[in-house]
């Protein structure tokens, strides 16, 4: 049967999103769902009740990542989609959620069809993208691409002092499907920009054919607790300083390097952390990025060589510890050429583009031809609960993904 006609129910993709988002739900629309809390728990038990209400096959993989299969009429290698459910604490609703909603969506508008692909379908959410609780982000996905062993995933502790393996075992979904199950001929994962280009352009739709590098290290500093009226400047070994510092530093090497290059400092915890002692701990986050894998090693060698001076300017000890380091990835040509041209079929505005965000695509395009497909964020907010994609944006993504679905699920595809 010719599927060219189908389209989602975008009601039926709205409702969902918003069930989803009453989970761990904050003020203001968004939700917080950190990986493996009881939250993420809701969350994954919703999802995978969805899962099997569509008739899907479910497998949980040994570090929790879960992947619902329907069957096609040829015994191929699956075509999966699929995001992640977890979010960050200032979370808003569609980052992650909306890639695997719309797979589920792309799944109920076939099934409604009596539509069946010659290679089965996989949709599926990936365990701890964010590694906003147990870092590495994209922890998940690249365990299930063999970039990271099981057993180190597993002992990995969060910012809160659990260990993985207890929580993945305490919330259930500590499973047994082989890591690496269900691997795919190609994959392609819908998600929202979070940055401010397809919305300040009004394009529909953004056919990403490349993810910048990725550079997450976590800073302990240690100075000297003292009193903050007796002690003179020049005696001073001040951890809160020392971390405002490093703060500073990197705003300034960002504009200083400009082009594609972001510092972040999202983390910074002080200790004894009150108004009238000289702090003697400071731990604090640095995320470099850049989609130039020469420039992000002259931004961390940068660091690395202003942390050396501070150290010994301020008299303090300073210890990094890395949490995450990816390279910049390309995706799939041909499977960016495929959400062009479904892009293109459905009438959508189109234009290629680079992901500033990490995303578990960038792992699956280590196994598998991989390419995402964008839809604006208006104003470009993310990881905020006033995060909002218009209703007509959403759809069209969930259009273009199940029709890139059919494409690339027909037999000679791939
Ligand atoms: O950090 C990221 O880019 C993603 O949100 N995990
Ligand atoms: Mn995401
Ligand atoms: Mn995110």
């Amino acid at each position: 049967m010719n599927a060219d006609h189908l389209r989602i129910d975008a009601a039926r993709l709205l409702v969902r999103l918003d069930r989803l988002a009453e989970i761990g739900a904050i003020e203001g629309g968004g939700c917080c769902r950190l990986a493996l809390s009881d939250e993420d728990k809701a969350g994954r038990d919703l999802v995978v009740g969805w899962m099997r209400d569509l008739g899907l096959a479910v497998s949980i993989d040994r570090i929790g990542n879960v992947f619902g299969l329907r069957a096609g009429t040829q015994a191929l290698p699956p075509v999966m989609t699929g995001s992640h459910i977890d979010t960050v604490r200032t979370g808003g609703r569609y980052d992650g959620n909306l890639g695997v909603i719309a797979g589920l969506e792309a799944v109920e508008t076939l099934n409604a069809a009596g539509v069946r692909t010659p290679r089965p379908l996989v949709v599926a959410f990936f365990t701890d993208e964010e590694g906003a609780r147990f870092a590495p982000d994209m922890l998940g996905s690249l365990v299930y691409a063999g970039g990271l062993p099981l057993e180190e995933a597993l002992a990995a502790v969060a910012i809160d002092g659990k260990v993985l393996r207890a929580e993945l075992q305490r919330i259930g979904y500590a499973g047994d499907a082989a890591l690496g199950i269900h691997r795919p001929s190609a994959y392609v994962e819908l998600h929202i920009e979070q940055g401010p280009v397809l919305d300040a352009e009004g394009t529909t739709i953004g056919a990403v054919e490349d993810l910048q590098g990725i550079s997450w290290q976590e800073i302990a500093i240690t100075g000297q607790s003292n009193h903050a009226g007796t002690t003179p400047m020049r005696l001073r070994h001040d951890a809160g300083y020392c971390a405002a510092a490093t703060a500073c530093f990197l705003r300034g090497l960002a504009r200083e390097m400009g082009g594609a290059q972001v510092c972040t400092v999202g983390r910074i915890d002080l200790g004894p952390n009150l108004i009238n002692v000289i702090a003697a701990r400071a731990t604090l986050t640095a995320d470099l990025r850049n989609t130039d894998e020469a420039l992000l090693r002259q931004a961390e060698a940068r660091l690395d060589a202003f942390l050396e001076t501070l150290a010994r300017d301020e008299g303090v000890a300073i210890r990094t510890k890395r949490l995450a380091r990816f390279e910049p990835v390309t995706f799939d040509p041909a499977v960016i050429r495929c959400i062009e041209g479904v892009s293109s079929r459905l009438g959508y505005g189109h234009r290629r583009m680079t992901s500033g965000a990490g995303h578990d695509a960038q792992m699956l395009a280590r196994v598998c031809p991989a390419a995402m497909i964008f839809v604006p964020s208006v104003k470009g907010i993310s990881h905020n609960a006033a995060e909002f994609t218009a209703p007509a944006d959403l759809e069209a993504g969930a259009n273009v993904l199940l029709h890139t679905l059919l494409a690339l699920a027909a037999k000679e595809a791939f």
